[in-house]
This record gives structure tokens, C-alpha cells and sequence, in this order.
């Protein structure tokens, strides 16, 4: 009876389970499955895998006309680009490269799914940079530095024999935002990922990437050599170091033929580097750089580098590298984080960008939110990365924008790059949060085309993961586009940073203050709360971070006046009862930016719980599970925050904002 009763559940059970809707498709969910044109509408030549998995695509799930796939040299200026022709009976596809054929047929499913007109097109795209890069932080034993969707993809362990269906899963999703390369491995590297086992697992996984476009890279350890191969030191100017990396290099690539190349973090937060020998950055980028060169390889060397000194965090970076300038090879590219300090709800931009005139420079932005609630938190990044790329630096005159400086439009680079720390997982919906999903696309879509807007990719992504139905599509779409600075506003509010518990940077520890440990890693030193007021004083007055800036900017954020308010507290020390521009006193503005912040997310709630109707229950109930804990979090950080500052500003909460619990 027992067992009758057990099989009657299994037998209910199965049918639910088989069709519940997980999140695992991402936004790629495309209409009648296995129901695309036959293959004789398809007009192609020649045989590549590549242009088999487009195929693939097509016959699964385009419902439209005919579509030829043409390959044309004299396309190659667009690089991986594509133009798509249209007629009512013939969608022609062209590009130099196969990958670009690829792109292009992901391009009419995606305006298949958006219900977007496909009759008439003449659509011309060309990527706005060469290399599309997503960084792992993924360690060999399966964990995730930062990571919050679950353990790796990777599985090291089963590699290379026994293969995860998610590799290819993976690719794909990739390939359709056209993301073309991935770090595997977390900046904080273990030398073994240059073991010769871990090769030929990293070779498993180059094999299923490579047809969709994709070249892998590795973060490696500057102690590599003496860690394992037991060279007397690792140093850079080192004859028998240098050779070990030349070996090494000729070992990958015969096992990796089109291995993209390493990124490196060195002397950044205990990790060995080029200084552990009184070597510079350019000594440690160079010899790899002339290791990889031959087979074409690139070095993606880390510009974020700090130490406990005297020195303003936000400033060394800048102090490091300007004096480095012109020193690097050709295949060396410096990648910066996007604001000085890490990845912070807001920040300034990173002054170095455009300080380097005669290096390339690409921006690393962070997809997983580290500092932005974990995949707790709703927060649509699409508006943080365009805040950051369409930041006028004014380096090379009014107009030199972070876009404009990496994209080689100002800067003419072997290769152009942009790169984000990835926040994918082996969770089944790829990234815990299924709006976090979202921000891996905004990536992509971003890396493809930075002049895309906000808006327009919530939009696409809205009715490819979701509904094109308006009633879901408007009141989401305003969620999103209103959640990064939300989040600003109940956590770090007109400038803050850094205010975050230690170690895991969840929660709120603006008390923090590690008193023998490193004052850089205590938020009591960003913030500088006291009687008079509250700020970071980056000014001539303080640690003049502001002169790292070019003119105007120097000026402009070294007088409180025009600096601009959601900036005032990175950039001043501002007095309590200061005057801003609505006329409140700052204490009163950053009670009110607070509750803002716990006002939105609540609202948030009450938007998601009318979409019920729209969205499957599965995935209904996770974002409302999850939006309450944003709500909490929510509150809980406006009061740490408010109470606490409290006891300097000795000010009054204003009464018609919500009291602390
Ligand atoms: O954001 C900080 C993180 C570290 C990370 C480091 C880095 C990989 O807290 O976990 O280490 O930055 O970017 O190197």
C-alpha cells in the first residue's frame, strides 16, 4: 500500500515537474520548438560547424522566409558583423566570417520572438569590440569567488572525460548575445590551471565553444614557474622563467590552437607579481606578452591594485600605471575596473581611463553583484555600465568617453575589449536571481553594441524571457530601469561607498572600523562620519584624487558646488545642516534618499504581485520570494545606516519618512 501510494506520486508528480518552468532557457525561448522552416529553405555553402549549429537554429525555430546565409569577404571591415536583407520571400544574411552568419540568424530570432516586423530589413552591425570577454571567478575546487548562482559550470573533476550538456547550453546563450570569449578560471588563480591535466580538460571545453564563436583564456599566477616546476623564483628578467612561460605557451597552444591568452591579477591583495622582484607591471605583462605572441595570444593585465599605505585607495591605481605609459606590448591590454574604488553601487569613474595614451585600456565591469545584494536583489545593471561607458573622461578633448576611448575610436589599438565578472552558476536558472539573467545579457548586448540603449534591452529581454504583452512589458520595464538606483539609494546613497560588513559585503557595517587590521578595508575610512559632517574629502584639501581627473572634471569635483549630488560624499567631507539643491539640509536628503530606496522596492512588490497572470508560477513566486528579501534588506540597511549616522549628525529623523524598526 506504502509503495501504491509512493507510485501514485511519482506518477502525479512527473508530469509537473517535466514541464516546470525552471529559468533554465534563458531569454532564449523561442516559439514553437522543433517547428522552424524546412531545411530546403535554408541556401547555404559549404560545411562548418558553425554554420551547422545556425542551421540548427533555423530549422528548430525561424517560422519566416526563406533564409540564405552568405559568406562575403568583402565584409571584413565589419569584423564579426552581419548585414540581413529582407524581402517578403528571402531573409539574406551576409558576413565575412561564419560566426558573423551565426550572429546574424540569432539576430532575426530575436526579432521573430520580439514580434518585430521582418519584412524589408537592411540592417548593417558591426561590433563595437573585438573581444567580448566574461571573467569567472571560478576556483578548481567548484566554488565561486562572488558567486551566488551555485557552484562552477565547471566540472573539473569529471573533465575531460564525462561532459555536462551545459557546456553547449552555455555556448549558445553566449553566441546569441555575441559574448566570444570567457576567462575560465577566478583572478586569484591556482597554478595548477597550467597543469597539463588541467589543459586537457580547458581543451574539452575549448572543442564545444569553439563552433559558437567562443575562445577560452586563463587567469594565471605569476608564480607559476617556481610553484610548479620548483624554478628558483619566478621573476620576470629570469632567463629559465622566461623560457618556462615560452614552454608553456607552445604547450597550450598545441593543445589549444586558437587559446585566447591570459589575464592576470598581480600584486593586487597578496597575489605574487613582477614587484615581489622589484620588477614593474610592464616587466611581468611583457615577458608574457612575448610568450604568447607568436601564436597571436593576448595578456589582459589587471589594473586593480591597492596596498594598505597612506595613499587613498582611489588613487593608486592611477599613481601605478600613468608612469607605465607607452612600456607595454602591443598584445598587452590594461583592463579596469570601473570606478577607482570596487565595483561599488556607484562610483566615479576610474581616472586612469584616458590617462593612457599610449596603451590600450578596457573596462572590466562586474555582472555579479557583489556589492549590489548577491542574486537577492533585483538591481538591472544595463544603466551602471552605460553610466560608466558614456562618462566624458575629457582626455583627448570634450567627448572622450570610456566608449570612445576602448572602442578604438579615439585610441587606435591592435584590439579593442570589454570584459565583466560573470555571475553565472550551475543553479538551473544559470544566475539564482532570474532578473540577474538579465544583466548577463545587458553585458553582452552592451559588448555588441554599446550604443544601445537602457531601455531597449530591458524591453528585448522582457519579451524574450518573459511576455510581449504591454501589461507585463511597462510596469517590469519601469521596475528594472528604477532598480540600480534604488539600490544605491537604500544602500550607499549621494556618493557613499564601501560601507559593507566585512568579507562577505551583504549587509550594512558602516560602524566597521578594524582597528589593528587594514584601515582601506574599514568603512569607517570611506565615509569619515563625524561631528561636522559626513564624506570622503578627495579635494586639494584632502587626498586630491580630484587632480587625477582631467580638466574640467579636476575643478568641477573639487568644488562642492558642482560637483554632482549623487557624487557629493565620494568626492567632500560635507557638513551636516549643508545646503542641497532641493533646499534640504544633507542629513535631511540622506534620510530621504533612504527611504526612497525602501519606498521603490515596496513598490516593486505590489507592481510584481499584479503580474501573477503573466509570468508561469514557478518563476512568479521565486522574484516574489526574493523582492521580500530585497524589501528587508531594504529597511534593514536604512536603519543601520540612518541610526547610525545619527549619532553624529545628531539630527532628527524626518517624520513623515518610515521609522527605524
Ligand atoms: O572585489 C574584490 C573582491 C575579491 C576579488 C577582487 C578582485 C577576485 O572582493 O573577491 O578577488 O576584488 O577583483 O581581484
Amino acid at each position: 500500500m506504502q509503495n501504491f501510494k509512493a507510485y501514485v506520486l511519482i506518477f502525479l508528480l512527473i508530469p509537473f515537474s517535466m514541464f516546470a518552468e525552471d529559468g533554465s532557457q534563458l531569454w532564449l525561448r523561442f516559439p514553437n520548438v522543433k517547428n522552424g522552416i524546412s531545411a530546403d529553405k535554408i541556401i547555404s555553402k559549404g560545411n562548418n560547424p558553425t554554420i551547422e549549429i545556425a542551421k540548427n537554429e533555423l530549422t528548430n525555430f525561424w517560422q519566416g522566409q526563406t533564409v540564405e546565409l552568405r559568406t562575403d569577404k568583402a565584409l571584413k571591415n565589419q569584423k564579426d558583423g552581419y548585414t540581413i536583407k529582407s524581402s517578403s520571400d528571402k531573409i539574406t544574411i551576409s558576413s565575412s566570417k561564419e560566426i558573423g552568419l551565426l550572429y546574424g540568424v540569432y539576430h532575426i530570432l530575436r526579432l521573430q520572438q520580439t514580434k518585430s516586423n521582418i519584412n524589408n530589413l537592411n540592417i548593417t552591425e558591426k561590433p563595437s569590440y573585438d573581444v567580448r570577454i566574461l571573467n569567472h571567478w571560478d576556483n578548481l575546487d567548484g566554488t565561486i569567488e562572488r558567486g551566488y548562482a551555485g557552484y562552477s559550470l565547471w566540472k573539473w573533476e569529471d573533465l575531460p572525460n564525462k561532459i555536462s550538456p551545459r557546456y553547449k547550453e552555455y555556448a549558445r546563450a553566449n553566441a546569441s548575445i555575441g559574448i566570444n570569449s570567457v576567462v575560465l578560471n577566478n583572478v586569484n588563480a591556482s597554478p595548477n590551471i597550467l597543469r597539463k591535466d588541467y589543459l586537457d580538460k580547458v581543451k574539452v571545453l575549448a572543442d564545444i565553444f569553439r563552433p559558437y564563436g567562443i575562445k577560452v583564456y586563463l587567469s594565471v599566477n605569476f608564480a607559476s614557474p617556481k610553484v610548479l616546476s620548483g624554478l628558483e623564483n619566478s621573476d620576470p628578467l629570469n632567463k629559465n622563467v622566461q623560457k618556462w612561460w615560452k614552454d608553456k605557451a607552445s604547450e597550450i597552444y598545441q593543445t589549444i590552437p586558437d587559446f585566447g591568452g591570459f589575464l592576470v591579477k598581480a600584486n593586487s591583495e597578496g597575489q605574487p607579481g613582477p614587484q615581489d622582484y622589484g620588477r614593474t607591471h610592464a616587466d611581468g605583462a611583457n615577458m608574457m606578452a612575448d610568450a604568447l605572441k607568436p601564436y597571436g595570444g593576448n595578456i589582459m593585465w589587471r589594473a586593480f591594485v591597492y596596498s594598505p599605505s597612506k595613499e587613498d585607495r582611489a588613487k593608486q591605481a592611477y599613481l601605478e600605471f600613468v608612469p607605465l605609459d607607452g612600456k607595454f606590448r602591443d598584445n598587452v591590454i590594461v583592463q579596469i575596473k570601473n570606478g577607482p574604488i570596487d565595483f561599488q553601487p556607484r562610483e566615479a569613474f576610474n581616472p586612469l581611463f584616458g590617462a593612457l595614451k599610449k596603451t590600450p585600456e578596457m573596462v572590466e565591469f562586474q555582472i555579479t553583484q557583489e556589492y549590489l545584494g548577491f542574486s537577492n536583489h533585483l538591481a538591472f545593471l544595463a544603466p551602471l555600465f552605460k553610466e560608466v561607458l558614456d562618462s566624458d573622461t575629457y582626455s583627448d578633448g570634450k567627448g572622450s568617453t570610456i566608449a570612445k576611448l576602448t572602442d578604438g575610436t579615439l585610441r587606435k589599438n591592435k584590439f579593442t575589449a570589454i570584459s565583466a565578472v560573470a555571475n553565472i552558476g550551475e543553479d538551473k536558472n544559470w544566475t539564482g536571481h532570474h532578473f540577474a539573467q538579465a544583466n548577463w545579457y545587458a553585458f553582452g548586448r552592451l559588448a555588441w553594441n554599446h550604443s544601445l540603449s537602457s531601455e531597449q534591452i530591458a524591453d528585448e529581454w522582457i519579451k524574450m524571457t518573459f511576455t510581449d504583452n504591454q501589461d507585463f512589458v511597462k510596469p517590469v520595464k519601469d521596475i528594472m530601469l528604477t532598480s540600480r538606483e534604488s539600490v544605491v539609494d537604500y544602500m550607499m546613497p549621494l556618493g557613499l561607498h564601501h560601507i559593507f560588513a566585512s568579507g562577505h559585503h551583504y549587509g550594512p557595517e558602516p560602524w566597521g572600523d578594524y582597528k589593528g587590521g587594514r584601515p582601506d578595508w574599514s568603512p569607517v575610512y570611506y565615509h569619515q562620519a563625524n561631528e561636522k559632517g559626513i564624506g570622503f574629502d578627495r579635494t586639494k584639501s584632502g587626498s586630491n584624487a580630484v587632480s587625477q581627473y582631467f580638466p574640467p572634471l579636476d575643478e568641477l569635483y573639487g568644488n562642492i558646488k558642482t560637483t554632482p549630488e549623487n557624487l557629493i560624499l565620494w568626492f567632500h567631507h560635507v557638513p551636516w545642516d549643508y545646503k542641497m539643491k532641493d533646499g534640504k539640509m544633507l542629513w535631511e536628503e540622506l534620510a530621504y534618499k533612504y527611504d526612497s530606496g525602501v519606498k521603490n522596492v515596496r513598490e516593486y512588490q505590489k507592481t510584481w504581485d499584479k503580474m501573477q497572470t503573466y509570468v508561469d508560477s514557478e518563476r512568479f513566486a521565486h522574484v516574489q520570494s526574493r523582492l521580500k528579501i530585497q524589501t528587508k534588506d531594504a529597511v534593514w540597511w536604512k536603519d543601520a545606516c540612518l541610526l547610525y549616522f545619527q549619532q553624529f549628525s545628531k539630527q532628527p529623523i524626518p517624520y513623515d519618512i518610515e521609522r527605524p524598526v
